[in-house]
């Protein structure tokens, strides 16, 4: 999914001015057709133009932001729960709506003053109803003012989402802080791993795929410390994950030399067991300095031993949900 495409949603005034501006010069435009001699006739097709671009580049402008918009409801559940955790839904969805009225209003005002000005050959009305168009106009678009101001703010975060493919394999690589995450993922994917931001992270997490297509994320501040002390919101972030994991590595440094006893790595374990209902590979890292952990795939992530091992249990696991999904 790719959020980072979204075209910046400008003030309402600009939009206004765009038409202005897109107005006078199929006034312009049409000012140098000089077929008819009729000076109400010319004066008429002159404002009868301007009004027509005018309204049409309203329309467009506000048709272009609500089909850059992705649409909430289908899009993959774990980009709906990271909206739902940054932004403000019922109010989006109502944003969303409100470009659409506004569309329809316009659409309305443009049909009822360009028919109005062709059952007028009185030059005096032609600038009448030009401002009673604008004015019309104007105030539909004051009235969303609002709304185009929270769509810039949601584009913003949005852009902020990782883009993460939702519908392949994703291996989840979670344990304490330097046990050996970001070496792992290397490993298993065999490259330097994408960065991408999440919310509520100073840190990015880390992407990267393997042969077969399968997705791995390492994300550092998400499932590294005890998610019982995180706000609500937070925990909503993290449960995101959920709806993205099909498995999940947690990772150990049996040496301690992370900076965390064995005790409090086995207790995030725990949370992490509760918290997710998904299939979990345990692995000891750091095997290479001799440090025994049993009850886990034992390996070096730095040396890349137990690697092979690892990668069986991961395509083992995956095979066992697929088979799963398709009873
Ligand atoms: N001896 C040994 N050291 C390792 C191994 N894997 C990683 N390390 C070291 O452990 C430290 C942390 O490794 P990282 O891969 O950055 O760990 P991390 O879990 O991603 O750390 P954060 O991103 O800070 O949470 C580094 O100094 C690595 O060189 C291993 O298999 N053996
Ligand atoms: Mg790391």
């Amino acid at each position: 999914m790719n959020l980072q495409g979204l075209g910046k949603v400008e003030d309402y005034q600009k939009y206004l001015d765009m038409a202005y501006k897109n107005g006078a010069d199929a006034a312009m435009q049409s000012r140098q057709d000089t077929t008819s001699r009729n000076k109400a006739i010319r004066s008429r097709r002159i404002e009868s133009a301007r009004i027509e671009a005018y309204g049409k580049s309203l329309i467009n402008s506000l048709d272009f932001i609500g089909r850059s918009f992705p649409s909430i409801d289908q899009l993959a559940p774990f980009y709906q729960e990271l909206i739902k955790c940054t932004l403000d839904y019922p109010m989006l969805k109502q944003s969303l709506g409100a470009l659409n009225w506004a569309k329809k209003q316009l659409t309305g005002l443009l049909h009822k003053y360009t028919k109005e000005l062709s059952l007028t050959t009185r030059i005096e009305h032609f600038n009448k109803l030009r401002r009673a168009f604008s004015g019309r106009t104007s105030s539909v678009m004051k009235q969303i003012k609002d709304n185009l101001t929270y769509l810039e703010y949601c584009r913003k975060t949005m852009k902020g989402y990782p883009s993460l493919k939702t519908k392949v394999n994703t291996v989840v690589i979670a344990g304490a802080p330097n046990v050996g995450k970001s070496t792992l993922l290397a490993v298993l994917t065999g490259s330097k791993p994408e960065i991408a931001s999440y919310p509520f992270t100073t840190q990015k997490v880390n992407l990267g795929y393997d042969a077969e297509g399968n997705q791995y994320i390492d994300t550092p501040g998400l499932l590294d410390r005890p998610i019982e002390a995180r706000n609500k919101i937070e925990k909503q972030a993290i449960l995101a994950l959920k709806h993205l994991a099909t498995i999940i590595i947690f990772v150990i440094d049996p040496t301690e030399t992370c900076g965390y006893t064995v005790v409090e790595q086995k207790n995030l374990l725990q949370e992490i067991k509760d918290m997710f209902t998904l299939p979990i590979i345990i692995v000891a890292n750091k095997a290479d300095t001799g440090a025994i952990f049993k009850h886990a795939i034992e390996i070096s992530a730095k040396e890349g031993t137990g690697i092979d091992k690892l990668k069986k249990e991961i395509t083992s696991l995956l095979k066992a949900k697929q088979e799963k999904l398709q009873q």
